[in-house]
């Protein structure tokens, strides 16, 4: 019976929640503003090769294209219609990158911006990536088409039309985010064209949706929108497969709108994680390692079944959203492996790793002056492919954190001890800190600033081990640190403050 409740309230496996990863995969990567061409070549030549089950790609239908500030990359928040173009190119291109990533193993989850138009100051014209003329001031997307009877300005009651206090509910679902014309989806002809637009992308191929502003969408809209959607697409998927949705809700508590009551409907995308996670690497406000023994539901974060994890988005990276300074990205890049490797190889959640592109920061009293720049582009605007280096990292400006040794290794350690439970728990009392998966993984930090010199039990078969994040196992031999673990499963661990990466992970395929 309890079972069956869970199941109900959860439906692991049934409803909206599964991520649908193919040949036990288990890590999403966010290949923020990449080009399809670009997706489907990393499909093929590494992601599906390094166990990657997906990428969330950036919103993929029609937007408004901005002149000033020069193509920023939240021109894409803001939609112009559905028709398949954008900066990351066209419907064709889209086709082919579902298919061969799919063929590759590597899911495809849409970005799908659905509570919104473009900003009510993004005048007329056709400055939209397909052309299409529109008007913003007299809510007019022929398109689509959606005129001034599908939007809610009716609804909304504050005096500016947008959203003023986010302790009003009423205000955070009918009135306008930052400006953006809000779309009234309890009319059944709105709703009909944002399913249309979900269903045309699931036919095609895509495993799921992250759903942007989730908190500026009435539950019962959403449960009903997502209530029209297909099946997946049984070339790649099972029959009867729900699509995977995880929801952008921002959930810091403080707020009338909770992350809960969108459960049912789907994931979740869990902020205090990356939150709670970059204060614990930093050491801020008191916080070790060591506290991190109940990481998960312990710490106050949403059920498991309901979790989409991360370490650092696209928006809190660059200081939009939430989450704060604490928030841990590449330019941090040593605290940011650990971060990374401490999520992948923790039991909790569906992980999402970030992947990005630089732009030069300058930062004025907290706040950097350069948040909108976009991809790395050419002088026309267009976004630049991604060249792969000789040692197999990106160039042009594209960070790739997703290929860095440390990160890509921790990907295929989570898919190797995927099922098992966290296990032969160690800590210090201070930042140094270890854990198992069973007898199939264990990890070691060190986040003191002294050498980490420990006996542990592992709970792995014995054996010698090659330690994938100062190197890993190519062939018969190991270009890193060899860890000896004996047939008590027991193992000596020694990490230097001063490492370079100071933190171990051993996992049975990694065993020489
Ligand atoms: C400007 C003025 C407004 C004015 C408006 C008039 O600032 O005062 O009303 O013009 O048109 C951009 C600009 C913003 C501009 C607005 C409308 O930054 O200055 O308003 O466009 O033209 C991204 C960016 C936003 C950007 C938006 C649309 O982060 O800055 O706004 O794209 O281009 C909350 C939400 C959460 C949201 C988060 C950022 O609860 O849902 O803020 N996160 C998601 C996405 C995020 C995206 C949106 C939602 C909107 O992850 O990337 O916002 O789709 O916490
Ligand atoms: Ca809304």
């Amino acid at each position: 019976m309890k079972l069956l409740i869970l199941v109900a309230l959860f439906g692991l496996g049934h409803t909206q929640h599964n991520p649908h990863t193919k040949h036990g995969t288990t890590a999403i990567v966010h290949l923020f503003e990449w080009r399809w061409a670009d997706i489907a070549a990393e499909c093929e030549r590494f992601l599906g090769p390094n166990g990657f089950a997906g990428v969330q790609i950036s919103p993929p239908n029609e937007h408004i294209v901005v002149n000033n500030p020069w193509r920023p990359w939240w021109q894409r928040y803001q939609p112009i219609g559905y028709n398949l173009c954008s900066r990351s190119g066209n419907e064709n291109e889209l086709r082919d990158m579902i298919t061969r990533c799919n063929n590759a193993g590597v899911n495809i989850y849409v970005d799908a911006v659905i509570n919104h138009m473009c900003g009510a100051g993004g005048g007329e014209g056709t400055h939209s990536s397909c052309g299409s003329w529109f008007s913003a001031g007299r809510k007019d997307f022929p398109s689509v088409p959606f005129t001034q009877w599908d939007f809610n300005d009716h609804k909304c009651r504050t005096g500016s039309g947008n959203i003023e206090n986010y302790g009003d509910a009423n205000q955070v679902r009918d009135c306008r985010l930052v400006g953006l014309l809000d779309l009234d989806l309890g009319k059944e002809y709105v709703r009909s064209k944002v399913a249309g637009f979900m269903n045309k992308l699931i036919d095609m191929g895509v495993a799921g949706f992250r759903v942007d502003a989730c908190k500026h969408m009435w539950p019962g809209d959403l449960a009903n929108i997502y209530g029209r959607l297909h099946n997946l697409n049984t070339r790649w998927f099972s029959g009867g497969s729900r699509p995977f949705i995880f929801q952008e809700v921002i959930d810091l508590g403080g707020e009338p709108i909770t992350s809960r009551e969108y459960f049912h409907l789907g994931r979740v995308t869990e902020f205090k994680y990356g939150a709670k996670l970059g204060s614990v690497f930093r050491k801020w406000n008191g916080e070790k390692l060591s506290f991190t023994k109940n990481w998960g539901e312990g710490w106050g974060f949403m059920p498991n079944g309901n979790a989409l994890v991360f370490v650092d988005n696209h928006d809190n990276q660059r200081g939009h959203g939430a989450g704060g300074a604490s928030i841990v990205t590449f330019w941090d890049p040593r605290l940011h492996k650990m971060a990374v490797g401490y999520m992948l190889a923790h039991p909790y959640g569906v992980t999402r790793v970030m992947s990005s592109f630089r732009w030069n920061r300058h930062i004025v009293n907290g706040k950097d002056q350069n948040d909108w720049i976009g991809p790395p582009s050419h002088s026309d605007g267009s976004t630049k492919s991604v060249p792969i280096n000789p040692d197999q990292t990106c160039g042009d400006g594209w960070v790739c954190e997703h290929r860095w040794r440390q990160i890509k290794n921790m990907v295929i350690f989570r898919n190797v001890v995927n099922g098992q439970p966290h296990s032969n728990w160690w800590d210090n009392g201070s930042n140094q800190v270890a854990f198992g998966r069973g007898n199939r993984g264990f990890v070691v930090f060190n986040n003191d600033d002294w050498n980490l010199d420990v006996t542990l039990n592992t709970g792995m078969p014995g054996g010698i081990y090659c330690d994938v994040i100062s190197g890993q196992k190519e062939g018969h031999r190991c270009s890193g640190k060899q860890i000896h673990v004996g047939g008590d499963g027991r193992a000596h661990f020694w990490i230097s403050n001063r490492d370079h990466d100071p933190f171990v992970a051993i996992h049975a395929a990694s065993k020489l």
